[in-house]
């Protein structure tokens, strides 16, 4: 006797067989009778608007990493890639949306004005966090892998107890999707249709672990296992991006509960500035991503509706050269904080242990002192 399988709840999922998508990588469009209309008001001006908040954030993530080669920062995770889906989705929210990222996504802090004070700190080892959450609707960077999309379902439950009807966001990775952290979130999202936005960018590596050994089938499929409906999108197509991102806000915020979002993309640098990726990956398949790189593709776009694409790389140099002086400043600035302030902020009352580990480090700070 055989046992009849569910089918795949497949009507919970758009873009099964081909990411969605608006932009071609040669820059032309494709009709989307999904995304469209949610982009009508998408004009040259907001195309342009787009194409320099990528470029600003391409050039801190260059500069943040050359700054890890000159001593300045101690270790940086680079977003190269993965401009659009990170810029096409954070554009789509309005500022009192609250953004859960983990350590890649630096578009969300850039774009939220947090100042670089702060933001590079933590990568420099000066700080735990970076920023006050609050006033910038931000969360600080989450090193453990998925657990932001717990802290996001939270806050979006809690927002609905406030009588208010903002939406938050987790950005996860595709590796994050095998923890139970993110499993979990979906269960309660679901469970009480919480106003909360699973964004899963699909940058096909979990350090060097590639998605195939993640996931038998694609990512966007499992929520639809949790009754939550799924878009998979065209991760370097800004455009789908943000489309995709407002279907998913109307539906929060009108109390139909959450989606998820795979954008499909790709890390073109290496997991992190320590890492090597020649090991584990191949140049044939960097090469063809780098064919579908987001910006000049939306550039190409810009070229065809007959945009002064000349002018808008200026502006974008222009204020990413004003940016990047900003950045090092804000670096060449910054004082180291005494190590041993790093005791004073683990519990609110300090307690045996911690007095014992902080003479501990005095005891040895004062051995060295001298030394080097
Ligand atoms: C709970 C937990 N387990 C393991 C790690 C070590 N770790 C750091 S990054 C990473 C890979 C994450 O991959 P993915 O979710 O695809 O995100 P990406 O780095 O590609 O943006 C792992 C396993 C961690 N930080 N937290
Ligand atoms: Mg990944």
């Amino acid at each position: 006797m055989s046992i009849a399988m569910p089918a795949p709840r497949a009507e919970l999922v758009s873009g099964l067989d081909a990411p969605l998508t608006v932009l071609r990588a040669d820059g032309s469009r494709e009709a989307s009778g999904l995304l469209d209309p949610h982009l009508a008001d998408m004009d040259e001006t907001a195309l342009t608007d787009l194409f320099i908040d990528m470029s600003i954030v391409r050039r801190v993530d260059q500069e943040a990493f050359a700054l890890t080669r000159q001593g300045k920062l101690a270790l940086w995770p680079p977003l190269l890639g993965q401009e659009a889906a990170q810029v096409g989705s954070a554009r789509a929210l309005r500022d009192t949306d609250f953004v859960f990222g983990s350590y890649r996504e630096h578009a969300l802090a850039i774009l939220r004005g947090t100042g670089f004070g702060g933001f590079l700190g933590v990568w420099e080892g000066h700080a735990f966090s970076g920023w006050d959450p609050h006033a910038h609707h931000v969360a600080t960077p989450q090193i453990i892998i998925g657990a932001q999309t717990l802290h996001a379902t939270g806050y979006a439950m809690a927002t609905r107890m406030d009588g208010a009807d903002d939406v938050a966001v987790a950005y996860f990775g595709d590796g994050a999707t095998s923890e139970g952290d993110v499993n979990e979130a979906m269960v309660f999202a679901s469970a009480f249709r919480v106003p909360v936005i699973f964004f899963c960018q699909n940058n096909h590596y979990a350090i060097s672990e590639p998605v195939r050994v993640q996931s038998g089938t694609p990512l966007a499929l499992r929520p639809t296992g949790f009754g939550i409906p799924a878009l998979r999108v065209d991760g370097n197509d800004v455009l789908a991006v943000h489309a995709a991102t407002r279907i998913a806000i109307e539906r929060a915020r009108s109390g139909g509960g959450p989606t998820f979002i795979e954008a499909v993309t790709y890390r073109m640098g290496p997991h992190t500035t320590t890492d090597d990726p020649t090991r584990y990956r191949r140049d044939d398949e960097v090469a063809a991503w780098r064919e579908k790189d987001p910006i000049v593709r939306l550039e190409r776009h810009l070229d065809r509706i007959g945009a002064r694409t000349d002018r808008i790389r200026e502006e974008a140099q222009v204020r990413c050269d004003a940016t990047a002086r900003e950045l090092r400043d804000a670096v060449m600035t910054a004082e180291a904080p005494d190590p041993v302030t790093m005791f004073d902020h683990v519990y609110t009352e300090p307690t045996a242990r911690l007095e014992r580990q902080r003479a501990e480090h005095l005891a040895f700070a004062a051995s060295i002192e001298g030394d080097a």
